[in-house]
């Protein structure tokens, strides 16, 4: 951006950008060019020849996706850079949020595609609901062909800000060759590895500049009266307070400029590294932004990494004063400050406002603390996780890793706040929950990787129950005489149904001491016992059993036989009432843009879900959501119909709501199933 210098002035502390946007919109690539433009790397290279300096793990390069934020430090014109390229997945899009939280400024690369600008919605309303400045860099220009105009019109449908176009392109047939800077009224020419050529602004463009470089006037006036006054006397003020314009209003937020380029070809990097330089806030007002409390050092973690050679880092942005190896930070001393660059860990002493350092070995440390001189608070701001989608049930491959594996799994889930691990729960399995196939496909790799647990995954178990229709007298005797003195329970039950949700009632109606005070309870034991998996294989519920007679034996009569006693009169009885199998039904909400609402409808009913309305989402303009009783055996993969038939928007959250009667082909093959599991177990 030419003729800019003087509004500058130049940051000593490094600033923060965070590159984000859809899956695949090559924010690797830019980070790559930018190194490359900016004289970081010996050698550029692509995600296709897996050498690039992000997507380093293995994870990364085998899927040739991000897997996890990379870090690079650059220096474009002598100002710092710290570049945090974030992975574009729906499934890790919880860590991005962190890594927002912490930059000056966010670049959002999305590609020119009309049919996938839907999907910026949910991250540009991020950005916007929590007022980080953004741009947008339109990446891919040279694989598209489509009017700049109309993709700016669809692109401002999904932003609550006025975009803001700072250049228009020049097109010669179906190729871009240069573009026209809207500020400064200088047209340039590409050169393919170098940078641009000055030229004049070409016929063909010349209308197309005027107008949109009126429209760009025309919102910064909105923000300031006196510009507004100004433009109605046509009087045009000049570039520098233009551009000091465009900087104040990008720091607040209200209004988002767009960029062209192509990161593959180094096309528009250049331009952009000089927007950044002219207009991203320095940490200090991105500090006071956050309404981070006075005190020094101030600083945030916003990552954590467990890594094999250093341990636990806690990445963090330095607000305010300086951290140095050594020093007590909260209940700890850091062991180890470092820098990282891609895959490289380096060393540092020391680290001042404005960094991203790591410090090594704080235990208590977690992401998203905040650390204000002594002091260490939990952020109030820092987002919140989203809620699990996706399970999968997971065993030690190797027996003995049991203890292995809960370690590394307390890593997993400090490193990624978007994972639940639950042990014991109804089906008493292990399960991890996420956000989706890969997102739990990438910790396990991970703990194969960095912990050396392999670990054995299937769909986790639906916790069915039973219950019994139907009503009994069950008459159960235990004897046996074996040697000295025998066992002997008698013991009659009348056994019958209790509505849904009473669960379990014992009631003793015996009189005149047929079974003596002391061996009731034994024989209420005797039952749960059973219940526990009934004669369908599950646990039985919603049943009352009444003990109304018995006899005992003066000396063979003891608690052990009563309870072998209560345990068959269930075992005998329930099978004569009916036994019927119980689903448990989740009460679910989707919420899709609302064009999609028939088709989240659809896909509810097609999964046996009983619709209960949809309504508009509370605070989400054009978005609806959708509620339905869905049975639990429904959700496991309800997250992958609904993203791939919503560009990846739609979303779900679920609770438990009932049990429901699961009767006819369905319930049989549960039944079998549960069968087959018994008996190899
Ligand atoms: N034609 C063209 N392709 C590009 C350009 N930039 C990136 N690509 C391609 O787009 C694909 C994705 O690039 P990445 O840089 O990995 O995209 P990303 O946004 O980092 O992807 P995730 O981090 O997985 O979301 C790769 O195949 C790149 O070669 C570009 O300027 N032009
Ligand atoms: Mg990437």
């Amino acid at each position: 951006m030419p003729g800019t210098e003087s509004t500058i002035t130049h940051p000593a502390a490094p600033r923060c950008v965070a590159i984000v946007g859809p899956q695949a919109s090559g924010k690797t690539s830019l980070l790559e060019s930018i190194l490359s433009v900016s004289g970081g790397l010996g050698r550029k290279g692509l995600i296709k020849d897996g050498n690039t300096l992000g997507d380093a793990s293995d994870e990364a390069r085998s899927r040739q996706m991000s897997t996890e934020v990379n870090l690079a430090n650059v220096t474009f014109l002598d100002d710092p850079w710290t570049l945090m390229d974030c992975p574009g997945s729906v499934e890790l899009e919880s860590e991005c949020r962190g890594i927002l939280m912490a930059a000056d400024a966010a670049v959002v690369v999305c590609e020119p595609d009309m049919d996938r600008v839907m999907g910026l919605g949910p991250l540009l309303r991020f950005l916007d609901d929590n007022s980080i400045p953004h741009m947008l860099f339109v990446n891919k220009l040279d694989a598209y062909n489509v009017s700049t105009a109309e993709l700016l019109q669809r692109l401002q449908s999904v932003s609550q800000r006025p975009l803001v176009l700072r250049e228009v392109p020049i097109r010669e047939g179906e190729s871009i060759t240069g573009y026209v800077d809207l500020v400064s009224e200088r047209a340039y020419r590409y050169d393919p590895g170098k940078p641009s050529q000055l030229i004049k602004i070409p016929d063909s463009v010349a209308d197309r500049e005027q107008q949109a470089r009126q429209e760009m006037l025309e919102h910064l006036a909105d923000f300031d009266d006196d510009l507004m006054e100004r433009l109605l006397e046509d009087v045009i003020p000049p570039a520098e307070e233009i551009y000091q314009q465009l900087a104040r209003d990008l720091a607040q937020d209200l209004i988002v400029p767009v960029m062209f380029g192509a990161a593959e070809r180094d096309g528009g990097v250049r331009r952009l590294l000089k927007l950044m330089r002219h207009e991203v806030p320095v940490p200090a007002d991105t500090a006071a932004r956050l309404e981070v409390a006075d005190g020094t050092p101030a600083l945030q973690v916003f990552r954590t990494i467990h890594a094999p050679h250093t341990g636990k880092m806690s990445l963090a942005r330095v607000w305010r004063g300086k951290v140095s190896d050594g020093m007590t930070v909260g209940e700890g001393r850091v062991s180890g400050l470092f820098k990282l660059h891609g895959g490289n860990v380096t060393k540092v002493a020391a680290a001042e406002a404005g960094e991203v350092v790591a410090l090594g070995k704080l235990d208590a440390l977690q992401t998203g603390d905040m650390v204000i001189g002594s002091e260490v608070q939990p952020n109030a701001l820092w987002p919140e996780p989203p809620s699990p989608v996706f399970a999968l049930a997971i065993n030690p491959a190797n027996r003995g890793d049991e203890v292995k594996l809960t370690g590394a799994i307390q890593r997993l889930l400090e490193e990624d706040t978007a994972l639940r691990f639950e042990h014991g729960g109804e089906t008493s399995e292990m399960v991890l929950h996420g956000q989706g196939g890969i997102h739990l496909q990438l910790a396990v790799d991970r703990l194969k990787r960095k912990y050396n647990v392999e670990v054995n995954t299937r769909q986790p178990q639906i916790p069915y129950k039973e219950t019994i229709r139907g009503a009994t007298s069950q008459h159960s005797r235990f004897k046996r005489q074996t040697g000295g003195h025998g066992q002997f329970a008698d013991v009659k039950v009348e056994i019958r149904a209790l509505g849904r949700g009473e669960g379990f009632v014992f009631e003793d109606k015996i009189v005149g001491g047929a079974i003596p005070r002391n061996y009731i309870p034994a024989v209420e034991l005797g039952i749960r016992d059973f219940s526990e998996r009934g004669p369908l294989g599950f646990p039985v519920v919603d049943f009352a059993v009444t003990l109304v007679d018995g006899q005992f034996h003066a000396v063979d009569s003891s608690d052990m036989a009563f309870k072998t006693a209560g345990r068959m009169a269930v075992q005998e009885g329930l099978p004569k009432c009916g036994p019927v199998l119980l689903e448990p039904i989740d009460e679910v909400t989707i919420a899709v843009p609302s064009e999609y609402t028939p088709k989240a409808q659809r896909i509810l009913s097609s999964r046996r879900g009983q619709i209960l309305g949809f309504d508009a989402r509370p605070g989400w303009e054009g978005w609806d959501e959708v509620k339905a009783y869905l049975p639990r055996s429904e959700c496991h993969d309800l997250i992958v119909d609904l993203r791939s038939l919503t560009l990846g928007l739609g979303t779900f959250s679920t609770k438990f709501d009932h049990l429901q009667e699961l009767t006819g082909r369905e319930a049989d093959k549960v039944v079998e199933f549960r069968k087959s599991e018994l008996e190899s177990a």
